[in-house]
């Protein structure tokens, strides 16, 4: 029997803390076949010691920690550092979207034994169950996997996405009590965080999904979708899902089984949508969406320019961005739409015209959502394999003239410089005027435009600083809004952002 120890590094606040699925899936897997046992960090804070406690009291053939790139990087490092100087021979795994994009920088690391590429369930077991059976174990022939020999790394062949039924839900009591990771959001009081379809049909040149999944996507069984809702429902009281699909509206002839399932719930729900897939919905399947409480959907309108959305081959257009709104608005949805300002060519002017659509959007239906990031183009090595050929991305530049080169070292990445890129919030070529117009913008319109997914600040603290920032969002007065700054440290508004819902 092998046993397992899977951690989730802090990413988030407690408060923000939703289910790991990762290791959850991860868990169902290694759990036919052995034992494992889940940390999470977003919830144990102390991850680091919680770890050495439990790698005292018992014996793991093999650690494996979830990685994503940015602010989880570091708590990553750290705890990686202090597995290996106490238990030596220990190996150590990384899985996830840091290592999948960055395997050569993960596994240049000395506490990183083995890289696994892409889902990690099959491939994790496999070189478990290897690592149980041999001091010096045989991992040539596990697909999906990268790992060191002789002073180099061989990555292993790639390996396909599955999609299994485990034919029970995942094993949320591993977590403690489930309930924990249930949250009071916009949605009701008990949200609960749920993947039902992997993988994503689309080839966004920005997007880690596209790297991870190449175009790929599977989706969930309708029993499967109902074993798991009356599951949160009757026995973990959720009154609404988050659901994290990397792109909920596939085709929609796979999808009426599943919106009939959830119309049958009626649990309110939030997912990822893409203007097009909403525009190309049927009458029958909106009525299905009213009906199961779709509350917010949030759409990559990424941009104002067409030729920008081509370029990144986003696969939409501005007018379906415009219509969608106008759609949702119709059907009491809200849109969150996420733009990348900023971009390396025409930075000023594409960020000025994508304020002005804004306005537009706003005008045409004052409840959309808006979340704005800075366009930071994946390095190339880090896109799929399949992409990465078809259309070869321009060099980045700096604000010396300098090409971008991206770091090599999982340290390098962790730098605040990196880590806000990984965010979106930064980039090498940004001015720091340009820093200063997006960071002012920002402020007036989330001021003028409080979100619906604060649940903190009182109904009378939005109000007021709505009315504060109107005035400059009418006369596009967003320069150096230092009252509205001040206002802000008291109201401390949410930033779905940084946090998620
Ligand atoms: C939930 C989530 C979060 C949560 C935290 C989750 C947690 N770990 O606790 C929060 C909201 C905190 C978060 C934050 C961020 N996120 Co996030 N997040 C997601 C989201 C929506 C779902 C992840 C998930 O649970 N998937 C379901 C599980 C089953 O899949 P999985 O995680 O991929 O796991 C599989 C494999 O990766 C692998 N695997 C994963 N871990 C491990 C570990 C081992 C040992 C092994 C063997 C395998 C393995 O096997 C798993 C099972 O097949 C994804 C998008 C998506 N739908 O996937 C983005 C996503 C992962 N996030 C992303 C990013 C970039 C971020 C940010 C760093 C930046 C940002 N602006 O969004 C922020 C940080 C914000 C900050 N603090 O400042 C990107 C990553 C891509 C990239 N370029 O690196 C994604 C893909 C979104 C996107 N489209 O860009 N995120």
């Amino acid at each position: 029997m092998t046993h397992t120890l899977l951690i989730n590094p802090t990413i988030t606040s407690r408060s923000s803390a939703r289910f790991p699925l990762s290791l959850l899936n991860l868990a169902a897997t290694l759990d036919r076949t052995g034992q494992s046992r889940i940390i999470d960090g977003n919830v144990d804070r102390d991850v680091v010691n919680e770890t050495l406690r439990a790698m005292e009291g018992d014996r793991f053939d093999a650690v494996g920690i979830s990685v994503m790139g940015g602010p989880q990087l570091a708590p990553a490092i750290a705890l990686s550092k202090a597995i290996r100087a106490r238990h030596p021979r220990v190996p150590i795994t990384w899985g996830g979207y840091f290592p999948t994009l960055n395997t050569e920088a993960a596994l240049a690391a000395p506490y990183v034994d083995y890289a696994i590429r892409g889902q990690g369930e099959q491939t994790f077991s496999e070189l478990v169950a290897a690592l149980g059976k041999a001091a010096v174990p045989d991992v040539a022939a596990i697909a999906g996997l990268s790992w060191k020999h002789g002073g180099a790394i061989v990555h292993n062949a790639p390996r396909h996405f599955t999609y299994t039924d485990p034919g029970r839900v995942l094993p949320y009591d591993k977590l403690g009590d489930p309930r924990r990771y249930l949250a009071r959001t916009y949605l009701g009081r008990r949200t609960v965080a749920h993947q039902a379809a992997i993988g994503c049909r689309f080839h966004c040149t920005f997007c880690g999904v596209a790297a991870m999944f190449g175009g790929t996507t599977m989706l969930s069984s309708a029993e499967r979708l109902d074993r798991d809702l009356r599951y949160f429902k009757h026995e973990l009281g959720a009154d609404s899902v988050q659901y994290f699909d990397n792109n909920f509206f596939d085709r929609e002839e796979d999808m009426i089984p599943l919106l009939e399932v959830m119309a049958r719930h009626e649990l309110p729900w939030w997912c990822f949508a893409r203007s097009d897939a909403l525009l190309k919905l049927s009458d029958h399947a909106w009525k299905l969406v009213r009906k199961s409480k779709l509350r917010m959907a949030y759409i990559g309108a990424e941009s104002p320019s067409g030729q920008m959305l081509k370029e990144i081959r986003k696969g939409t257009r501005p007018d379906q961005t415009v219509a969608a709104v106008e759609m949702c608005r119709r059907h009491g949805v809200i849109p969150e739409l996420s733009f990348m300002v900023a971009p390396p060519e025409n930075t000023e002017e594409e960020t000025e015209h994508t304020f002005e659509f804004i306005r537009e959007l706003k005008k045409i239906n004052p409840h959309t959502e808006i979340v704005i990031y800075v366009y930071t183009p994946l390095p190339v090595h880090s896109q799929h394999e399949k992409d990465r050929a078809k259309r070869p991305s321009a060099p980045l530049f700096d604000l010396n003239g300098e090409q971008v080169v991206f770091p090599t070292t999982v340290e390098e990445w962790a730098q605040p410089q990196w880590v806000n890129y990984t965010c979106h919030a930064d980039a090498p070529w940004l001015t720091d005027r340009m820093r200063q117009r997006i960071h002012d913008f920002v402020t007036v319109l989330r001021c003028r435009y409080p979100t619906v997914q604060d649940m903190r600040s009182p109904p009378w603290a939005k109000r007021a600083l709505s009315t504060a920032a109107s005035w400059r969002y009418r006369f596009r007065r967003y320069d150096r809004p230092w009252e509205l700054n001040l206002a802000n440290r008291l109201v401390r508004l949410r930033m779905p952002q940084v946090s998620g819902l």
